[in-house]
């Protein structure tokens, strides 16, 4: 296979949507890496990349609030060659979007109330977007205080939800789906103190039935399993994994271990 060609056709070419989908309908617990192209030439990178040549992560998440340097093709070059994992663009800003990333999880920031980030940039990313192929996830991005200032809740200028205001971020995610959202992305924010709460998982999984991705300060292989236990599909681990690529072997261990409980459950 052409190492550096697009992988959109996954698990018996479904899409990447689908494959968020079947997951949940499926009580698959799946793993998402979240790359900063700023960090994409450092040596623990590179060990990440070894590491995901043996599998155990479901997709390269890449993009960030706050890119210092033009490194997204290049890191996402050094994803493609190494697996054939699929590559989506988690995007800060419209400056980020490229046609070499296999799909795009395109945020609604619905925790806040910054126009820009419910519709504004989307209008101007809109005609590059469809010229793209990506494969457009329309995602409502739900930041919760992850008890530390992030810079998403700085660059997007709007407030997290307070941590213990679980029925604001039920009703939040509620609002998501009957907008049609598809996805739903529960973040406390890169290096977070606190990791979204089991509760607000647990509330946001019983009110909703659409993919629930979990992340922002997530360091263990315990953290994962709880969050993946309260009702994540799909968890983001950026940081730990950054200064740790050997974290990736546990928390695969650990879906897995998450996965066979869930089915003895029936
Ligand atoms: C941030 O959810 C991601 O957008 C990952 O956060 O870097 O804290 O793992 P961490």
């Amino acid at each position: 296979m052409n190492k550096l060609a697009k992988t959109t056709s996954l698990n018996d070419g479904q899409n990447l949507l689908s494959s968020l989908q079947e997951a949940r309908q499926l009580g698959r617990k799946q793993l998402a890496v979240l790359v900063d192209p700023d960090k994409a030439k450092l040596g623990q990178f590179k060990r990440l990349l070894k590491l995901a040549e043996r599998g155990g992560i479901d997709y390269f998440l890449v993009g960030g609030s706050l890119l210092l340097n033009d490194q997204t093709e290049r890191c996402i070059r050094a994803i493609r060659e190494a697996c054939s994992t699929p590559i989506l663009l988690f995007p800060g800003s419209p400056l980020q979007i490229t046609s070499s990333a296999d799909g795009i999880l395109l945020l609604s920031l619905i925790s806040g109330r910054n126009p820009e980030l419910l519709i504004g940039q989307h209008v101007q990313a809109a005609p590059y977007l469809r010229a793209s192929g990506l494969e457009i996830i329309p995602t409502g991005y739900i930041l919760i205080d992850g008890g530390v200032a992030t810079t998403t809740a700085y660059i997007s200028n709007t407030q997290p939800i307070p941590a213990e205001k679980t029925e604001v971020t039920v009703c939040t995610a509620l609002a998501g789906t009957m907008l049609g959202l598809q996805v739903l992305y529960l973040e406390a924010g890169s290096g977070a103190l606190h990791p979204v709460a089991e509760k607000t998982i647990q509330a946001v999984n019983e009110a909703v039935d659409i993919p629930i991705i979990v992340g922002g300060g997530i360091r263990s292989a315990q953290q994962a399993q709880t969050a993946w236990e309260a009702g994540a599909d799909l968890i983001v681990v950026g940081t730990a994994l950054e200064k740790e690529p050997q974290l990736l072997q546990d928390l695969s261990l650990v879906a897995r271990k998450v996965e066979t409980a869930l089915q003895s459950q029936g």
